[in-house]
């Protein structure tokens, strides 16, 4: 029987479901008795593995296609009414054309299946800061993914009632071929398609479809900002707790940044850390007249390798019960989940992530997908903030950007004010990771993080941020800084060991935001003096030369980085703001 009688959702229904004709229709309530029969059915079809019970309680393994394992960027497609709407960042289709080609693929490809109806809300439900989504899809790990990462059931039917505002989602797995996998969003309908994937990103389509793409664009017709960005409180001795939002590109840092344990030296001292979110933050002003965030998502959709007892203490525990692995590594020794970085003991009887026999110890190969990973339940992650569900957010007291640069941008630094740091979050630049199918390690723009998320035309979203800071009484504006944890020497390791260490970074940030501390100023902003980054316990690791090269502004590399800037904004074709352009000059000339 029907959850809703909303009546733009059940004509929406009707009309996909006579497209995609499925043996059965289950609407998706929420309540743990239905989530359990559907774990049953993904057992009995082995779409599901029960890893150990003891070990690891309601834990389960899934493994993807092989083709499928990552998000598409060059198959994902903004199709708003114009190709300049789109913006020259964006993949294009005419919206008339797009529904045409994926009603096409979508038509009957449901027969012999069955469709789950989920209603669900990014934010708590009954937040002034949430919003509503309906996905339709024929994957059960679809629903169990999104029971963990949403807010899911009846209740968000009821807090809709009969409103109009909510994003249609329609996922078909057809047959995972990957020369028919389109995820398209239709940011003027409210609209997100995805067919022929089964791999996060692209299929739980709250996450980057919704809560970045399409909001992206709610935000600048509303304005608000959805942000690729973490949310993480530090909380000092005195007990105070300050708000930072943090946008990295994917596999560059957040989820580790939103949960470091504070160094010892620090934590003696009585400094805490709180993961507000690790991926997406929505942020609006406050009655006060601050910035506000919450975190959209209920759960983490993290990186498995790398994280360990020493890295990631906090991301490990949260996957300790309640988590869906996928495309990890099978110990058949013990049936838990293992992936390269756990531990220095990989099992030598186990399947990999492909589904082979896989002996950890004598393969070169890896056990575990570079991009596999964990959907854990944030209430089980130990330093979830008490804020976590406040349906009026955090106040942000600063905006951190970064990225993967191996030379050139600083430790850290920070803009001049508001306007600069719209310049800093546009110009920024990372190396490619394994979080989307393509090459791994090649230097692009990847403003505020948001090259592959944002709904619209990138000019007229910086634009959309000025405008957000115009309207903030200055001494109330988020400060605006950049990080970069990935800085190499000549030998190619890394200088900063960065982590849990990361947090003497913040500290200075912190600092800053409070005129607590001075900088030196140079051509790209306001570094730090050698002597106010906090070293204490990590001596014998960072030398004080190495400290200075982190910190040091090179004019010449510099020189070449804007004219790379100016490369880029030259794809605008006049659209970057002026703001931004007078930006790039200011650097240009102080760097002559
Ligand atoms: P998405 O979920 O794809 O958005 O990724 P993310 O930004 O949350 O990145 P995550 O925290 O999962 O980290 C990705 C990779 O970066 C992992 O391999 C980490 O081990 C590594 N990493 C994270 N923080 C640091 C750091 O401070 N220094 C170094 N060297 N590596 C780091
Ligand atoms: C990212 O790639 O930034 C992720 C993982 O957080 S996905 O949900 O696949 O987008
Ligand atoms: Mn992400």
């Amino acid at each position: 029987m029907a959850l809703t009688k909303n009546p733009t959702i059940l004509a929406w229904l009707e009309e996909q479901l006579a497209l995609v004709q499925p043996e059965k229709i289950v609407w998706i309530d929420g309540s743990e008795a239905q989530l359990n029969e559907l774990r049953a059915e993904a057992l009995a079809s082995g779409e599901l593995q029960k890893l150990n019970d003891e070990l690891l309680p309601d834990c389960y393994l899934h493994r993807t296609a092989l083709n499928d394992v990552a998000r598409v960027e060059h198959r994902t497609f903004i199709c708003a009414p114009t190709k300049e709407q789109a913006g020259p960042t964006n993949n294009w289709m005419d919206p008339q054309q797009a529904y045409a080609l994926l009603k096409g693929i979508a038509k009957g490809s449901y027969k012999g299946r069955t469709a789950y109806i989920i209603p669900y809300s990014m934010g708590p439900v009954g937040s002034p800061f949430s919003k509503a989504g309906v996905e339709l899809t024929d994957s059960i790990y679809v629903v169990l993914n999104m029971a963990i990462m949403t807010r899911v059931g009846t209740p968000v039917f009821e807090a809709l009632g009969d409103s109009d505002d909510w994003v249609r989602g329609l996922h078909c797995r057809c047959g995972i071929v990957e020369e028919d996998r389109y995820i398209c969003q239709f940011p003027q309908d409210n609209t997100i398609i995805s067919v022929n994937s089964g791999y996060g990103g692209n299929v739980l389509l709250g996450k980057k479809c919704f809560a970045l793409r399409i909001a992206s664009y709610q935000g600048y017709r509303e304005q608000w900002l959805a942000e690729h960005m973490l949310i993480l409180g530090v909380e000092n001795p005195q007990g105070e707790v300050r708000y930072i939002c943090a946008a990295f590109p994917s596999m560059c840092g957040k989820t580790n940044l939103a949960m470091l344990i504070p160094p010892e030296s620090y934590r003696k001292k009585g400094y805490k850390v709180w993961c507000v979110g690790d991926d997406i933050a929505w942020i609006r002003k406050g009655a006060d007249g601050r910035l506000y965030a919450i975190n959209p998502e209920n759960g983490f959709f993290g990186v498995a390798p790398g994280t360990n007892a020493k890295s990631n203490p906090n991301a490990l525990e949260a996957t300790r019960r309640g988590t869906i692995f996928t495309n990890v590594a099978l110990n058949l020794d013990d049936n838990t989940a293992w992936w390269e970085g756990l531990d220095k003991n990989p099992p030598a009887n186990a399947i990999d992530w492909k589904g082979n026999p896989w002996n950890g110890k004598e393969s070169a190969e890896k056990g575990a997908h570079p991009n596999s990973r964990f959907t854990a339940p944030a209430k089980n992650c130990p330093c979830i903030s008490p804020e976590f569900e406040n349906p009026q957010g955090v106040p942000i007291s600063a905006f951190v950007f970064g990225g993967r640069r191996a030379k050139l941008t600083p430790l850290v630094y920070q803009a001049r004010d508001w306007n600069h740091g719209v310049f800093v979050g546009s110009a920024m630049a990372s190396e490619t990771t394994a979080a989307a199918a393509g090459a791994v390690g090649v230097v692009r723009r990847d403003p505020m993080a948001m090259l592959p998320f944002c709904g619209y035309n990138m000019a007229e979203y910086w634009q959309h941020w000025i405008d957000i800071g115009a309207a903030l009484e200055p001494e109330k504006a988020p400060k605006v800084f950049n990080v970069n944890w990935f800085r190499k020497d000549e030998e190619g390791n890394f200088m900063w060991p960065g982590f849990g260490d990361n947090l003497r970074v913040l500290d200075w940030i912190l600092d800053r935001c409070e005129g607590k501390v001075g900088a030196v100023e140079t051509p790209i902003g306001f570094v730090p003096r050698a002597e106010d980054v906090n070293l204490e316990g990590i001596e014998s690791e960072v030398s004080a030369e190495s400290l200075k090269a982190m910190l040091e502004v090179d004019p010449a590399l510099w020189q070449t980085e804007a004219e790379g800037i100016a490369e880029f904004y030259a794809k605008f074709e006049g659209k970057a703001p002026k703001e931004l352009q007078d930006c790039l000059e200011a650097l240009k000339a102080k760097l002559r």
